[in-house]
């Protein structure tokens, strides 16, 4: 690897973090010491433009000064209570995201991974209670390709090796269709012991993956004939991201159960959240389902706040504006090098097409000189998702950084 462009400073985080660390991660050489709405400062105070966003957590920009401001008002009042006890803005929060977002219940969890283990427990217990499936038979539905996060049971309905090689044994009760093909989840639905389709309006890490338009509706559609719960994983897609609060709300739809995290707390915590009408939610009952720092009055103030911001700044109109000028600027380049340009609001990826297998990592070290940050996944696509608060004169400047970035890798 090339790190000649690494200040001794830099180099010294980085043998630090290499010696003492493990190593489940490979990122790119640059060290982060401060943000600042679209923008991020490393140890040598060089600023960059985030077009990754902490994927997809940081919509509101870094450090959003409301966001931070009743951060840190909460955190010098009351942090954790524990669910052992009330404690005063859980309610208030409540009543808060069930309002916002038209749903009976919230339950609230931390990591996004906790929310997708929610809604399937959410989705088990609905079919035993519900539809009479019989003890330990509820399966659950997912589309290929998908991802929710790390631990066993998203492991288990991961179809990316480098997700789930080497640690099996798996979660039994899970069953794959491809995306984007309602004729397989009309078969796969038409078994009774069907709890829950759990799906990504758009699917993140296998490359911003847009399905047709009318999928979502037809899986609204087909979920209702056959009885079987529509969980979306919004985790990544919702939040304004895609240029509406709501990834499902680009076809009307509204799933039975939706999963919040990421921006939930605008980049400050990891505050989760699973939303869904009485009878589903009111199938779990005390002791049954929990965690420590879920409801904690420190995220409650901080979700309510990083959701206040988005409908306040407009966010979800920004993202749609920009998205289009970014994509319609990028396509101007005419780049032999890119391939394919697509996306929807501020998610957005491009594939890259050239003999070197590892051109689309020098892209990233390329644009990271240049003074833009962004990740590249699955060898050849890049992930483009800045800030929603980001105007059209940095879309222009970013673009213009990737063109000489682009000329630069030949
Ligand atoms: C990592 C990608 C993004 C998610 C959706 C649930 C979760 C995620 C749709 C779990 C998490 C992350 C986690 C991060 C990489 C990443 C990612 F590259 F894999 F695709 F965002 F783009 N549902 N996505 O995207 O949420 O438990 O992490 O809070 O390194 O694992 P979490």
């Amino acid at each position: 690897m090339n790190h000649s462009a690494l200040s001794e400073r830099a180099a010294a985080y980085l043998a630090t973090e290499d010696q003492f660390g493990a190593h489940n991660y490979h990122p790119l050489p640059v060290v982060l010491e401060r943000g600042e709405g679209v923008f991020l400062y490393d140890v040598d105070g060089k600023k960059y433009y985030d077009f990754l966003s902490g994927y997809s957590a940081v919509n509101q920009g870094h450090c959003h000064p409301t966001i931070i401001a009743a951060l840190v008002k909460q955190a010098q009042q009351l942090t954790l209570t524990s669910r052992a006890f009330h404690n005063n803005l859980l309610g208030e929060y409540s009543k808060f995201i069930t309002q916002y977002f038209g749903y009976d219940k919230v339950l609230p969890m931390n990591t996004g991974v906790e929310g997708g283990e929610t809604a399937i427990k959410l989705a088990r217990r609905w079919a035993y209670t519900k539809k009479n499936v019989p003890e330990n038979q509820a399966k659950i539905i997912f589309a290929e390709g998908n991802f929710w996060g790390r631990t066993l049971a998203a492991i288990s309905s991961s179809t990316d090796p480098s997700s789930y090689k080497g640690f099996g044994p798996f979660m039994p009760g899970f069953e794959l269709v491809p995306y984007n093909d309602l004729i397989a989840l009309e078969k796969a639905l038409q078994d009774g012991n069907v709890a829950a389709f759990m799906v990504e309006p758009i699917q993140g890490e296998a490359g911003v993956v847009l399905p047709n338009e009318g999928y979502l509706t037809g899986v609204r559609k087909l979920c209702n004939q056959y009885n079987v719960l529509f969980i979306a994983d919004e985790i990544q897609t919702g939040l304004a991201r895609t240029g509406k609060m709501l990834a499902c709300d680009h076809e009307g739809v509204r799933p039975d159960i939706l999963i919040l995290g990421k921006a939930l707390s605008g980049g400050t915590l990891p505050v989760s959240a699973v939303l869904a009408d009485n009878h589903i939610m009111m199938n779990i009952h005390p002791g049954e389902h929990g965690s420590t720092y879920g409801g904690n009055p420190l995220a409650c103030a901080v979700a309510m706040a990083s959701l206040q911001v988005l409908k306040d700044e407009n966010m979800a109109e920004n993202a749609t504006i920009m998205g289009e000028l970014f994509r319609n600027e990028l396509a101007k380049l005419n780049s032999p090098l890119i391939t394919t340009i697509r996306g929807k609001g501020l998610l957005n990826a491009i594939v890259i097409q050239h003999e070197n297998p590892d051109a689309s990592w020098d892209l990233c070290l390329a644009l990271k000189e240049n003074g833009l940050l962004a990740k590249p996944t699955h060898g050849d696509k890049i992930r483009f998702a800045p800030p929603l608060i980001i105007t059209k004169t940095q879309i222009l400047e970013s673009v213009d950084i990737i063109h000489h970035s682009l000329l630069s890798i030949g």
